[in-house]
């Protein structure tokens, strides 16, 4: 296994620096050298459109994985549905594409049709979040660190308000995904022995419309109690937007929000004062998922896994890279 190196990939757009982890041959019984003529057929199996970060995320793999490019796309977006996801890969083995590009809505149900498309020789990249499934099974992971990305919120949460009782509600991510589990953890270790109190956590599965109605149940139980809030990602934290100005509070004074994607949207309301603190999750992952694949199919060596490193914005900074934002 190579030890963790950084890789300075530059993107279409800025820089994004990438770690790199392990080893892996050429696909976990990949399609070594395959390639049908001169493009390379990929099966993207896109979670669904839940959010404007996956839309970014959507746009950034299209972009890569074009004809000019030297791929056929085939693109499946799930809907946010598990088994519509499992579905669609199935039909990419049977398809006999080259490749298979997953960004899996949840951890866990993999086994099974990544070992279809092993026995198939299919190799598999994941990009985004990750499997609990066998590292054997997949070929690399281009994706972000989750725990980081919550343990920076958690941080800043417990240097700002963690010296005073402090009540907390959290909107969790999609249940079972691996940037709800991993966010989840990193926060909480973040915060532990402060005096920052959940009240209450529940998931809006990473969406605006349930961001609002699980934040207007928060504001019935709780009302005024309610000091601070924790979105997994900006959508959730927009939608919360909605409900705390419905029942008449100031989002960003009456209640601290804090987020995870820093999409423009969410960017915007942080720079208007109504979130607090934004850490990044990069969506641009479409060149380097595209590289790792040409590399994966030639029969090449690819390192288990590239980790896009992040950045975390307050209002003043937000303020000076809204107009820049390349999302
Ligand atoms: C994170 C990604 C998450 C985003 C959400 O890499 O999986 O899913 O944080 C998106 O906005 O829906």
């Amino acid at each position: 296994m190579k030890a963790n190196k950084i890789i300075a990939g530059i993107a279409l757009v800025g820089a994004i620096a990438f770690t790199a982890t392990g080893c892996a041959g050429a696909g976990g019984g990949g399609n070594a050298g395959g390639g049908s003529g001169d493009k390379i057929t990929v099966g993207f199996a896109q979670t669904g459109s839940e959010s404007g970060w996956r839309s970014a995320n959507t746009e950034s793999m299209k972009e890569a994985f074009s004809e000019a490019n030297g791929f056929n796309l085939v693109f499946n977006a799930a809907d946010n549905k598990p088994e519509a996801q499992i579905a669609a890969v199935r039909s990419f083995i049977n398809q006999g594409v080259d490749a298979i590009v997953l960004a899996p809505i949840v951890s866990d149900g993999w086994d099974d049709v990544l070992k279809e498309a092993k026995d198939a020789n299919i190799p598999v990249i994941l990009e985004d979040r990750t499997v609990s499934a066998s590292k054997d099974l997949y070929a690399s992971w281009i994706g972000l660190d989750f725990k980081k990305e919550g343990e920076t919120a958690g941080t800043w949460v417990a240097d700002n308000f963690g010296k005073t009782p402090t009540n907390l509600v959290v909107l969790e991510g999609t249940t079972g995904s691996s940037a709800a589990t991993d966010r989840a953890t990193g926060f909480n270790d973040a915060i532990k022995g402060t005096d920052i109190k959940v009240l209450d956590s529940q998931t809006g599965n990473f969406t605006r419309a349930d961001g609002k109605t699980v934040m207007e149940g928060f504001l019935q139980k709780y009302g005024s109690q309610i000091n601070l809030l924790f979105a997994h990602n900006d959508d959730m934290g927009l939608g919360a937007l909605e409900a705390i100005k419905a029942a008449g509070l100031k989002p960003g004074t009456d209640i601290k929000i804090v987020t995870i994607d820093a999409v423009k949207d969410g960017m915007t309301a942080l720079s208007n004062g109504e979130f607090n603190y934004i850490v990044e999750c990069n969506p641009l992952l479409g060149e380097k998922t595209a590289e790792v694949v040409k590399k994966v199919v030639a029969g090449e060596s690819v390192d288990k896994s590239y980790i896009v490193e992040d950045q975390a914005f307050d209002q003043e900074q937000a303020k000076k890279v809204l107009d820049s934002r390349p999302y």
